[in-house]
């Protein structure tokens, strides 16, 4: 594979053409693919499977040029219809518990099964020169040469709102180009669990063995998120160590209270490297969409992911539109001399500048 440009693993990729390919629409975006693809191309090129349109689409998602907001707005209204269709799953794990490794299986086992599957990644950290998945790109070789997956870095940026809202609108293109099944990999670090986890439908949570101390450390909040727990590295020495963990684990996870969704949480033991316990996963995935779409909570997950992330989006552009107000950065610095010199109260200088922007 020649030496990836930017942010994107597949840019350099050639036209993959399956089965089910609008041909016309592929021969359309074909023909011009060297000039700068209208936004036409890039959403015919997107529904006809095509990887280098779905890459270009996501890039201008990316880009900070405001002129390329309307254009990513405009992409992601016309492959709404089309989205919502795949399986969305968030893998987190402490760094170095074999994410990349097991995306890396996991997705060869699906696409074995004739899936396609989008590798996604959220990690507020990268740059373009250090994303999870592209830092990781050697150990998912694999995966970057098979037709039926597409891999794309986590985008860069510094907030952690603003990286997930590419994620969230690169899953709405990564499923009209009739991806079945999206992986998002996240780091386990921060928040960044918890955003990702508004986004899938399934929480798998990756763990080491010898949990017996390890439970101690684990941060519980992600506990009571993972939809199934599996313990990784479950071969060689470890692999006793991997079954006491299992133990542990399940008696942890009892401790919860049932899941709305009437799903109980399980804790199974695996090998990324190795490729085992991989299929017993897949499988609880399956049981899971099974269990959640017969009782509806499925889908009501996932209106409740809309409204939360809609929510999330007026909070953010209220507060840059304020924040990126000349007059009140002004007024703002103003106050925070006044506070300094004890003259006013935190209240009353919000107060104060709240009606400034009303
Ligand atoms: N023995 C063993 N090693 C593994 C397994 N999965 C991953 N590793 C190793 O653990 C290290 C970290 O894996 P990586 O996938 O990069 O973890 P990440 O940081 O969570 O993405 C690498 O050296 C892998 O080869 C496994 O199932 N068994
Ligand atoms: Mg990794």
């Amino acid at each position: 594979m020649s030496k990836p440009k930017k942010s994107s693993l597949q840019e350099s990729k050639g036209v993959s053409v399956s089965e089910t390919t609008n041909t016309s629409a592929i021969a359309a975006f074909k023909s011009r693919r060297h000039k700068t693809s209208s936004l036409n191309e890039l959403a015919s090129g997107i529904l006809a499977k095509n990887i280098t349109a779905l890459s270009q689409s996501i890039t201008l998602i990316e880009s900070q040029n405001p002129k390329h907001f309307e254009q990513a707005k405009t992409l992601i209204k016309t492959c709404l219809p089309h989205a919502n269709k795949s399986i969305r799953i968030g893998i987190t794990g402490v760094p170095g518990v074999g994410k990349s490794t097991f995306i890396e299986t996991f997705g060869k086992h699906l696409t074995s099964q004739g899936k396609r599957v989008a590798v996604l990644a959220i990690d507020p950290s990268s740059t373009i020169s250090k994303g999870s998945i592209l830092g990781d790109k050697t150990r998912m070789g694999d995966l970057v040469k098979d037709d039926n997956v597409f891999i794309r870095p986590s985008a860069s940026g510094t907030s952690l709102g603003g990286v997930a809202r590419k994620t969230r609108e690169s899953i709405v293109l990564c499923e009209a180009a009739g991806f079945d099944v999206i992986l998002i990999e996240t780091v386990g670090v921060g928040q960044s669990e918890t955003t990702v986890h508004s986004m899938v439908d399934f929480f798998l949570l990756l763990k080491l063995p010898g949990a017996g101390d390890a439970l101690q450390g684990i941060k519980r909040g992600i506990i009571e998120l993972a939809d199934a727990i599996a313990i990784n590295k479950a071969d060689g020495d470890n692999l006793d160590r991997a079954k006491i963990a299992q133990i542990d684990f399940n008696s942890a996870l009892h401790l919860y209270p049932k899941n709305k969704s009437g799903w109980q949480p399980k804790v199974t033991v695996c090998s990324a490297l190795r490729k085992e316990g991989i299929d017993a996963i897949w499988k609880q995935i399956l049981d899971y969409v099974r269990i959640t779409t017969e009782n509806n909570y499925f889908i009501k997950k996932r209106n409740q992911q809309n409204k939360f992330w809609l929510i999330q989006t007026i909070e953010h552009q209220l507060s840059s539109q304020f924040f990126n107000n000349p007059e009140i950065e002004a007024a703002l610095n103003a106050q925070i001399q006044l506070l300094e010199n004890n003259k006013t109260t935190p209240f009353a200088a919000a107060e104060l500048l709240l009606k400034m922007s009303s």
